[in-house]
C-alpha cells in the first residue's frame, strides 16, 4: 500500500495554539491522522488529541449535509430539507421584511470564533456593513484580557512565545496549557529539561499544568491582583526591583513601591487563600531569576475585576526589569503584530460608525428586548447566526432561550451540526469544515500567518460562509462592493497583497510566514507604546484603546494602582459558594462535544468541590446535586475533589444543555454585566448555593 500524502493545513479553532497542521490524506481521497508539523518553530509536531483525530469530526454521521426549514413550532427540532436557493430565497426575504418594517438595524449578523479563517470569519461583516445591519461588539472572550495587558504596555504584543524555551523560569498564570494551548508546555518543558527552568503555575483548582509545576500556586477566584501585589511588595522590599529600569521604564516607580508598601503577603494571604509562605516563596523565586517569562492566560480574567487582574500581572515583569532578557518579560497574545489589511474582507469602507453595536455577550437581554441591551433602537427581528453556538455558550441562558423561542424572530443558522442554537433556528444552513474550504490563519499564541487550503470535498450540499454570505449579498441588493464576487483565494491573495506580506502563491509554497518583530521591539526595549514611551503602572483606564464606543461597567470605581479590587459576585449567606466554569480538556468551548471520542473522556457535567465542604451538605462523590442563584438552576453530579480552596467549586466544560438530566446548561448561572472597563462576561465569577436534588 502507498504511504499516505502529507498536506499542510492550520488549526482553525479557537485556541492561542494556532497549530501548523499535517494531514494524512489516504488513497480513498480521505482524510487519515492529523499532526503537529515539526518544523514549524512554535507547532514543533505537538498537537492536542482531540483535533488529532479529526478525522472524526470531519466524518461525523451528525454533520448537517442538506438547507433544512422549520415546520415544527420553535425549537421543537422538526425541519424539512430544501434547497439552497428556496434557503437563500426565505433568509433574504424575511431580512428584507425586517428591514422594511423596522429598519436595517433589526438585522442583527451574530458571529465568532468556531472558525478563527479570516475570510470565512470576518466576511459576515461585509455584508453587515454593506447593509447597514446592527454591529458586533466582541465581548465573549477576550475584553478583560486584552485591556488589561494593553493598559500597562500599550500594545497587544510581547516577547517571542518560542523564548519561553529559553527562559529560567516560566509562570502559567490563569490558563491551564495541558488542556487549553498545548504548545506552551511543549516549550516551557523544553527550558526545564535543557536549562533547569522551573516552571510556576497558578490557578484556581489542582489543574494538570498546576501538577506538572514546580510550584503550584491554588488561590481563590478572582484574587490575583491581591498576589501581584503583595509579589511587588516583596520585590521592593527585599531589593529585587531593578530601579534603573524602572526609572527608564515606567512611569511611575516611587508611587507604585509607596503603594504596594502595605500590600504585604498577610494582607494579600487573607484575601488569596495563600499562605504567607506561599506568597514569599512566589516573590523570591521571581526576584532571583530575571529571566522569568509570565505567561497570562484568559482564565484569570474572566472575573469583574479581570482586566485589573491581568495589569497587576504584567506590573511584576516591569519591576524586576525582566522584559529586558532574552526569555523574560509578560506576554498575552500577539494581536499586535499583524498588520493585515482587511478591507476587502470586511468591507470596512462601508462601516457606519453610528449604527448600535449590541453585545455579543447579552444576546439573551437583547433578543428579550431589554432597552438598555438594544442601546434605545429597534427590537432584533432576524439573525445569521456563524461560527457560534449561543444557546449553549453565552451567559443567562434562560434569557437566551426565551429570545430565541420568539415568534417573532426570523434566525438563520450556518452550522457544521445541530446545534442547540440550529434546533431554534427558521433555516438551517450546512457549512463546511476546514480542511473542505480555504482560509488564512494568525497565530494569537505565537507569531505565524498560516494558510490552510481547501484539502478535500465537504459532504452533501455543504457550503463555506463566504459562498453563503455573497450569494446572500446579491438577494439582499448589497453586492456592489467587489468583495463579494471574489473567492476565498483571490481574498488571501488580495490581503496578503495589500498587507506586504506577500501573496497567495508564497503562502502556500511557504505554509507560513513568521511575522516576529525583532527582539528590541518585542522586549519594548525601545519603550513602551504609550507617547511617553513608558509601562504604565498608574493606567489610564478609560483612554486604553478598546474596539467599541467607550467604557462600560463600573470603570471609574477602577483603583489607580494595581490593587485588589472586591467587585466579583461575593459568596453570601444564600449563596456560599462561588464557582468557576473552566475550559474541558477534550472539548473546545462547544465544539467537540459532538464527538463520542471527547464525550468518552469527559464522563458527564460534574461539579468538583472539597471534600471538608461536601460533608456539611450531606453529600457524597456522585451524588445528583442541583446548584442554583438568582439567574436559575443547574443539575449535575457531585465529584468530591481534594486540592481546593474552601468554598470554590469547579464545572469544567461547556457541556451540550441536553447533556445536564433537566436540559439547563451551565451558563443558566452565569451574568451578562459589563464588565469594567470595556465590557466582557464574567464566567468564572459566580456565586451560587448548591443543594442534593
Ligand atoms: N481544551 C480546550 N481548549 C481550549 C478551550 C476549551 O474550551 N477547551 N477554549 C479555547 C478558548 S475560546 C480560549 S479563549 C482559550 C482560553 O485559554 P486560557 O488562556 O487557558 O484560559 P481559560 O481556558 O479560560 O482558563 C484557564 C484557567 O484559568 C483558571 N481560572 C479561572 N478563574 C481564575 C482566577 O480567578 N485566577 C486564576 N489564577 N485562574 C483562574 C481556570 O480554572 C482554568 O484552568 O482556550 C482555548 N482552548
Ligand atoms: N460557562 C462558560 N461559557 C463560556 C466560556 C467558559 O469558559 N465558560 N468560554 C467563552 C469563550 S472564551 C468563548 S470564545 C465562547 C465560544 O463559544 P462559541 O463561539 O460557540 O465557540 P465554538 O464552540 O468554538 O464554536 C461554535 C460553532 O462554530 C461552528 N463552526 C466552526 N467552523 C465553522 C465554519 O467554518 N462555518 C460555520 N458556519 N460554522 C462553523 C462549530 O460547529 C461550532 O458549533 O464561549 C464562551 N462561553
Ligand atoms: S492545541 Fe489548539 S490550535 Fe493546536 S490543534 Fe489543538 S485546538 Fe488546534
Ligand atoms: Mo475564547
Amino acid at each position: 500500500m502507498n504511504a499516505p500524502v502529507l498536506k499542510a493545513s492550520a488549526c482553525p479553532h479557537d485556541c492561542p495554539s494556532t497549530c501548523a497542521l499535517e494531514v494524512e490524506l489516504l488513497q480513498d481521497g480521505m482524510i487519515g491522522r492529523v499532526r503537529g508539523a515539526r518544523d514549524n518553530a512554535y507547532t514543533a509536531g505537538v498537537i492536542c488529541a482531540k483535533v488529532a483525530r479529526y478525522a472524526e469530526r470531519l466524518y461525523h454521521p451528525d454533520r448537517l449535509t442538506k438547507p433544512l426549514r422549520r415546520v415544527g413550532a420553535k425549537g421543537e427540532g422538526r425541519f424539512e430539507e430544501i434547497s439552497w436557493d428556496a434557503a437563500l430565497d426565505a433568509v433574504a426575504e424575511a431580512f428584507l421584511k425586517a428591514e422594511a418594517e423596522h429598519g436595517a438595524q433589526s438585522v442583527w449578523p451574530y458571529h465568532y470564533a468556531g472558525t478563527m479563517g479570516l475570510v470565512q470569519r470576518d466576511s459576515i461583516h461585509r455584508l453587515r456593513h454593506a447593509k447597514g445591519y446592527s454591529l458586533q461588539f466582541d465581548t465573549i472572550c477576550t475584553n478583560m484580557a486584552w485591556t488589561g495587558y494593553i493598559a500597562g504596555t500599550g500594545k497587544l504584543a510581547g516577547p517571542d512565545p518560542r523564548e519561553m524555551a529559553l527562559s529560567d523560569q516560566i509562570v502559567i498564570w490563569g490558563t491551564n496549557p495541558v488542556s487549553t494551548q498545548v504548545n506552551v508546555m511543549t516549550h516551557a518543558v523544553t527550558a526545564r529539561k535543557t536549562r533547569g527552568a522551573k516552571i510556576i503555575a497558578i490557578d484556581v483548582y489542582p489543574t494538570q499544568t498546576i501538577k506538572q509545576a514546580d510550584l503550584g500556586l491554588v488561590l481563590r477566584p478572582g484574587t490575583d491582583a491581591a498576589l501581584a501585589c503583595a509579589a511587588m511588595h516583596v520585590l521592593f522590599r527585599d531589593g529585587f526591583a531593578d530601579r534603573t529600569y524602572l526609572e527608564r521604564f515606567t512611569d511611575c516607580p516611587a508611587e507604585l513601591e509607596a503603594h504596594v508598601a502595605t500590600r504585604t503577603p498577610e494582607w494579600a494571604s487573607a484575601i488569596t487563600g495563600l499562605t504567607v509562605e506561599e506568597i514569599e516563596t512566589f516573590a523570591r523565586m521571581i526576584g532571583e531569576t530575571k529571566r522569568t517569562y509570565f505567561r497570562l492566560g484568559y482564565g484569570f480574567t474572566r472575573s469583574r475585576n479581570g482586566a485589573m487582574s491581568m495589569h497587576a500581572a504584567s506590573c511584576i515583569a516591569a519591576v524586576t526589569g525582566a522584559w529586558q532578557h532574552e526569555g523574560g518579560g509578560a506576554f498575552h497574545n500577539n494581536g499586535a503584530i499583524y498588520t493585515l489589511d482587511k478591507s476587502m474582507i470586511e468591507a470596512t469602507a462601508l462601516r457606519d460608525s453610528s449604527v448600535r453595536q449590541l453585545d455579543q455577550s447579552q444576546v439573551g437581554r437583547v433578543l428579550t428586548g431589554d432597552r438598555e441591551a438594544l442601546r434605545g433602537g429597534p427590537p432584533v427581528h432576524a439573525m445569521l447566526i456563524q461560527n457560534t453556538n449561543p444557546v449553549s455558550v453565552a451567559p443567562e441562558q434562560e434569557l437566551v432561550k426565551q429570545g430565541f423561542a420568539r415568534e417573532d424572530l426570523f434566525v438563520c443558522v450556518h452550522e457544521q451540526f445541530m446545534t442547540e442554537t440550529a434546533q431554534m433556528a427558521d433555516v438551517v444552513l450546512p457549512a463546511t469544515q476546514f480542511l473542505e474550504h480555504d482560509d488564512i490563519y494568525k497565530g494569537g499564541g505565537h507569531q505565524y500567518l498560516m494558510l490552510g487550503a481547501k484539502l478535500v470535498d465537504g459532504p452533501g450540499e455543504t457550503r463555506e460562509n463566504l459562498v453563503v454570505l455573497n450569494d446572500l449579498a446579491r438577494r439582499l441588493g448589497a453586492a456592489g462592493h467587489p468583495g463579494f464576487s471574489m473567492s476565498a483565494r483571490e481574498h488571501i491573495d488580495w490581503m496578503l497583497k495589500a498587507s506586504d506580506l506577500g501573496s497567495l502563491e508564497e503562502i502556500e509554497r511557504d505554509r507560513w510566514v513568521d511575522c516576529q518583530p525583532d527582539f528590541e521591539t518585542a522586549h519594548y526595549l525601545k519603550g513602551f507604546a504609550w507617547p511617553d514611551s513608558k509601562f504604565r503602572f498608574r493606567p489610564d483606564w478609560p483612554k486604553v484603546p478598546a474596539p467599541n464606543d467607550g467604557p462600560m461597567g463600573p470603570w471609574a470605581e477602577m483603583p489607580a494602582l494595581p490593587d485588589y479590587w472586591p467587585v466579583v459576585e461575593a459568596a453570601d449567606e444564600t449563596h456560599p459558594f462561588r464557582l468557576v466554569t473552566s475550559p474541558a480538556r477534550s472539548f473546545l468551548n462547544s465544539t467537540f462535544n459532538e464527538t463520542a471520542g471527547s464525550r468518552d473522556k469527559e464522563g458527564r457535567p460534574e461539579l468538583m468541590m472539597r471534600p471538608e465542604d461536601a460533608g456539611p451538605l450531606g453529600l457524597q462523590d456522585g451524588d445528583r446535586i442541583r446548584i442554583g442563584n438568582a439567574r436559575g438552576a443547574v443539575l449535575l453530579h457531585l465529584r468530591v475533589t481534594e486540592g481546593l480552596k474552601p468554598g470554590v467549586v469547579i464545572a469544567e466544560g461547556i457541556w451540550p444543555n441536553e447533556a445536564y438530566p433537566d436540559g439547563k446548561g451551565i451558563n443558566t448561572l452565569t451574568g451578562a454585566d459589563a464588565v469594567a472597563p470595556y465590557g466582557g462576561a464574567a464566567f468564572h465569577d459566580i456565586a451560587v448555593w448548591v443543594r442534593k436534588a
